[in-house]
Parts: structure tokens; sequence; C-alpha cells
């Protein structure tokens, strides 16, 4: 791609007009289903009240779909929550629930209803309890056929540290294909000792793209969904980065292909706008990332490329290109995403040690490995 075709596309990018195709993803989006079930007491009722901002539990505003689980379809948010009774301890109860919340599950899903789905189910486990039982296994295991199961460690100002980091164990050695994530609606339990991003991030990812939206529309996620647009932005420089290495070429002669990065990446910082009014994190986000976004590659690829060899025999081809321009872009976006909230919280941001290069280099490695794993 020559420099002339290069800022025509450049060009066109600034003028793609976003809010209008927002409105058209939106008009037609699906809502995603979300089970929540787990022992009695584990909190499920006050997660949905929590994040959603209803009264769940005693508004009884539920249609009752069995007569242990109720259907709630919020009119503000593009979500459909399901609230389980949970079950008690002792044998008899434990079947009972087994047979009704999955095959509940199993049933919607194979209706072949889409307004019926389960995507999601959060199963929350209250850390009070300080253990995880062969039912919660079980039945994790038997849910995780029908639909996209995550754990939710609830009530975590319940337990000492040492509990909650042998349930963990447990579930990591049990469970090792699910994600587990720390919650308490303690407001003494520090924020980095839970997981809710993480958790909520879960939950967006693990959904179709059609529903994604509606999904961090619905956790009333703003700073998401500007993310997700953000990732978007991204996908338009895929193939200008593809492009720009139609035949294989050594990294030494990537000036093209670091022009598109370089682009890229200020495009999607200008889109954050977390720059406005302070030149001197305009002045970091240069001198680290837009400055070094060759340096950047050249490393990435030599680690995690087996038996390359050195800089100047690493050939890179149009797969390698898109793979890493993808994952500069995906940096680049999580650490403008992590800043935009705590900015948004009224705290303070260390912008030189946000994009640090270390930084920069261990995001852009993570995103270039989980899409070679594909
Ligand atoms: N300590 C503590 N208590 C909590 C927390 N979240 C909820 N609770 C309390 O735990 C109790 C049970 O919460 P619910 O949300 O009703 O639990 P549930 O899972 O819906 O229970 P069932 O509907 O019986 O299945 C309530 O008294 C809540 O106030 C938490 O993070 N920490
Ligand atoms: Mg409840």
């Amino acid at each position: 791609m020559d420099e002339r075709h290069f800022q025509t596309f450049i060009d066109k990018l600034q003028d793609f007009d976003y809010e209008s195709v927002l409105k058209k993803i939106r008009s037609g989006v699906k809502k995603p289903g979300i089970l929540l079930c787990g022992a009695t007491g584990a909190g499920k009722s006050s997660l949905i009240n929590h994040l959603f901002g209803m009264e769940v539990a005693d508004s009884g505003s539920g249609k009752n779909v069995t007569d242990r689980i109720s259907r709630y379809e919020p009119e503000k948010y593009p979500v459909v929550l399901y609230d389980t009774a949970g079950y008690e301890m002792g044998e008899k109860q434990q079947e009972k629930f087994y047979k009704d919340v999955i095959g509940f599950v199993k049933k919607s899903n194979g209706s072949g209803d889409v307004k019926k789905q389960i995507h999601q189910v959060w199963y929350c486990i209250s850390a009070a309890t300080k253990r995880i039982t062969p039912m919660d296994l079980a039945a994790i295991g038997a849910l995780s056929g029908q639909a996209e199961v995550c754990v939710v460690l609830t009530q975590i100002d319940a337990a000492t540290v040492s509990e909650l980091n042998e349930m963990r164990k447990t579930l990591a050695e049990r469970l090792p294909d699910t994600d587990v994530f720390r919650v308490s609606l303690d407001p003494r339990v520090p924020e980095r000792d839970m997981d809710w991003d993480e958790m909520l991030q879960w939950s967006v990812d693990h959904l179709d793209s059609g529903l994604k939206l509606a999904m961090a529309e619905a956790l009333g996620q703003e700073l998401l969904v500007k993310r997700m647009e953000a990732d978007k932005l991204i996908s338009r420089y895929l193939v200008a980065a593809g492009g720009a290495v139609a035949m294989p070429l050594p990294m030494t002669d990537s000036a093209a292909l670091i022009a598109i990065q370089t682009a890229m990446a200020t495009h999607l910082f200008n889109y954050w706008g977390i720059d406005r009014g302070t030149d001197k994190i305009k002045e970091i986000f240069v001198n680290v990332v837009v400055a070094n976004a060759g340096r950047i590659m050249s490393r990435t690829l030599l680690k995690l490329i087996p038996g390359v060899g050195s800089v100047a025999t690493v050939l890179i081809n149009g797969s390698v290109a898109t793979t890493f321009t993808w994952a500069f872009g995906k940096a680049i976006n999580e650490i403008c995403y992590k800043a935009a909230r705590l900015l948004a919280k009224g705290q303070k941001v260390d912008f030189t040690a946000a994009f640090a290069m270390d930084t920069v280099l261990r995001l852009v490695q993570k995103y270039y490995q989980r899409k070679q794993k594909g």
C-alpha cells in the first residue's frame, strides 16, 4: 500500500460514523439470558439487585417459569435474568435442585426459541460456607455442557484469605477450565481484592458478538461499550496491516506496517479522549508507545515465534502482521480502558507506569498468544 492510499484509508476511518453504526447494532440486539444458581443464602438475589438495580428478591416482579425459577426482563436493560431458589443441604433437596435447574437449562436451550436461550450461568458459592461441595462440582460440570458457566465466589468478606485461597485451589484443581470471580457487597472489602471488572468482562466476552453490546449496556458499563467500540476500530486497521505485507518481508523492511500501527495507536488513544487538556499524557504515549511500535513488534515476535533467530532474519507474513496489529491495538485499549475507569472514579492514574514499555509488551504478548491459540 503506497503512502497516498494509506492516507486516504486513514481519512476514511476518521469520518466513520460510529454513532449511527452503534444505533443500528443496538436496534437489532437480542437479549442475553443469564441464570444465577447455587445454595440458599449464597447471595444470588442480592447480586442481581446490586448489578441491575432492581428489587428482585422481595418485589415479586418476576414471572415464575417453574415453582423454583423466576424470570426477569428489566425494562431498562437488554437482558433476561433467571433467579433460582437456592438448594438446601441434604441429599433429597440437592437431587431436586439438580433435576430442576439443570433440566430447565437443558430444556430452554434445546427449545430452539431464541427468547428462551440461557447463554450464561453464574454459579454462586458463598465463601462463608468455606467449602466447595461435591454437589457444586457435579452441578457446574453438568451445566458447562449447556451454557457458559463461571463461578462467583460471593460474600468473601465472610472468609479469611487462606480459607478463600483453599476454595479457589479446589476449584482450580477440579474445574481448571472454569473461571472464578471473587465478590462481596460489603463496602469494607477493598476493590483490589475483588474481581468485579474481570467478572463483567468475562460475561461480555462469553457471548456472541450480537449479544455483547446488550450485555455491556445491561451491566451499565459505558466504558465497556466504549472498549468494544475501540476494539472494532482495531479491525479496520487489520485489513491495511495484512495489505502492507502482501509478500513475506523481513522485519527490518516493515516501515509501511509500522506506519499503520502507529496510526492505529494514535487513533485509539484519541478515541479514548483521556489526553484532553493534558499534553503530558499524550507526550508519554507518543514517546513510549508510538515511537516504539517497531521495537514492540520485534521483541514480541522474537519471543513468541519459535526459532526465528534475529531481527534481520524474521520474515513477517500477512497473518503475523494482522495478529500483531490486533494484539497491539488490544493492549492499548486495555490500558486506556483501565485508566478511563480510574479517572471516572475520580482516582489518579500514573500514566508513566501505565504506558511503560514493559507493561505494553506484556499485554501485547498476552493478546498475541491468545490469538495464536485461536
Ligand atoms: N456478609 C455478606 N452478606 C451478604 C452479601 N451479599 C448478600 N448477603 C446477605 O446474604 C443473605 C442471603 O442473600 P440472598 O441474596 O437472599 O441469597 P440467595 O442466594 O438469593 O438465597 P435464596 O434465594 O434463598 O436461594 C442476605 O441476608 C444478604 O443480605 C455479602 O457480600 N456479604
Ligand atoms: Mg434469592
